[in-house]
């Protein structure tokens, strides 16, 4: 896919700062205003970032030019479409840094590659008496499988605490690995708290204990330079959708012995060799776990998401974020009964915040009357949310189109809403 000329240009300058006005050029969904002509400031990317034009163009194309299935069609746009959908998964495994196409299946997302791991890996492999650790910070689709996995085996799920300044205890979860652990499930970055995790440390520890490690990575990919190889990683799970792609596609990574030993998760058409009448042998991988008629157009969308991605540069989303992030959490704690959850000095964007004597779901419907996105709720982190001594929490998530005004719009409107509960009108 073609980047833009203006994002092409910051290709090219290396160390330079993000140019947020010409990336935000690419994002046609954000120059609307709303309500009484507020302009729009969103800021629920953890939940699903925007998608920019270079997206909903290949999602165009593939449906005006070229729909087929893939893999069987032997005419034109049968092989187009194979062509793009393999290339798609070339560009994912560059994207990661994967030793190649056998390690990179696709699924709709981070909850079903993780459950693909819980039942073809988990179920092989985890038995009575097992353990399998997770943190205190996971979001539930890596934490419900393993305990659905774990009731089934009569293992054990231990969870690692979360240290005040929102960090993972590490002395803990060293404690915590043992001869019975088997994996290590863990959150790259905390949708919560913005942590980012130690993860090339805990795949290390886990490996000297001989247990596996699967990396959460639906709020890490998106944001940073990930390479699955530097981290040393068994599995590595992510989401188109909270990369600029299109929902319903995403990814695992795993190593090939791996993917090898596994059992297949769906089973059907695509995924078999030979079918007799009563038993079946199955494909090469990655095909053994794409059952069915794959999220064709999704997946070329989410591969031409990675490329918008690698065309603006992680390293400058990343830097640009965590600039955002320092600067929006020194004006929101200027907000008199505002506190932010977690301290962690490895973190990205997403920051959870409450406010005295304010709902977070009243917050947020005020403040989407002035314009702002904001999520509010559990966040999927019901574990989290006890350890945090809250039902609920405000969240607002950055991602690379973000800029200051929107903070500020944010900040205003937090104010506004505190005279307006305080008052009681
Ligand atoms: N893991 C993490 C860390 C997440 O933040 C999410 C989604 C998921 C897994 C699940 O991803 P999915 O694409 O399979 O749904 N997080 C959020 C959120 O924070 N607000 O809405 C969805």
């Amino acid at each position: 896919m073609k980047p833009s000329s203006t994002t092409e240009k910051k290709t090219r300058s290396g160390k330079q700062p993000l140019d947020v006005d010409a990336v935000r050029g690419d994002f046609p969904v954000l120059h609307q205003r709303i309500y009484d002509d507020k302009p729009l400031a969103y800021l629920d990317n953890a939940a699903t970032s925007q998608k920019p034009s270079q997206v909903i163009r290949a999602l165009v194309e593939y449906y005006e030019e070229y729909n087929s299935n893939v893999h069987r069609a032997l005419h034109f746009m049968g092989d187009k479409a194979t062509a793009r959908y393999e290339e798609s998964r070339a560009s994912t495994a560059r994207f990661i840094n994967a030793p190649g196409v056998r390690n990179i299946v696709f699924t709709r997302g981070t909850t079903e590659s993780i459950n693909l791991v819980a039942y073809s890996w988990g179920r092989k492999f985890v038995g009575e008496g097992d353990e399998i650790i997770v943190t205190g910070m996971e979001h539930h689709s890596n934490l419900v499988p393993w305990q659905i996995l774990a009731a089934e085996k009569n293992a054990k799920i231990r969870m690692a605490s979360i240290r005040e300044d929102g960090t993972l205890d590490m002395d803990e979860f060293r404690g915590m690995l043992s001869r019975r652990t088997r994996i290590v499930a863990v959150t790259h970055m905390s949708n919560v708290l913005g942590t980012i995790n130690p993860v090339r440390e805990i795949a290390s520890e886990a490996r000297s204990a001989g247990a596996c490690i699967l990396v959460d990575g639906a709020q890490s990919v998106p944001h940073f330079p990930v390479d699955v190889q530097d981290l040393d990683c068994d599995f590595m799970a992510f989401s188109s959708h909270k990369m600029c792609g299109p929902t319903g596609a995403g990814v695992l990574y795993a190593r090939e012995e791996l993917l090898e030993e596994m059992s297949p998760f769906l089973s059907g058409g695509e995924m078999i060799s030979k079918v007799r009448d009563d038993h079946s042998t199955w494909a090469e991988l990655p095909y053994k776990f794409e059952a069915g008629t794959p999220n064709i157009a999704d997946v070329i969308g989410m591969a031409a998401a990675m490329e918008y991605l690698e065309s603006v540069g992680l390293e400058e989303i990343h830097r640009h974020e965590v600039e955002l992030t320092h600067h929006a959490i020194r004006r929101l704690e200027e907000i008199p009964g505002l506190k932010v959850f977690g301290r962690a000095p490895e973190r990205g964007g997403a920051i959870s915040f409450e406010v005295d004597g304010i709902h977070p779901h009243d917050l947020s419907q005020y403040v989407d009357r002035e314009g702002v996105a904001i999520r509010a709720g559990h966040l999927c982190a019901q574990p989290l949310m006890r350890r945090l001594g809250v039902s609920a929490v405000s969240r607002a998530s950055l991602y690379l189109y973000n800029r200051p005004e929107e903070i500020e719009q944010l900040a205003e409107a937090i104010l506004k809403a505190g005279k307006f509960f305080s008052h009681g009108s």
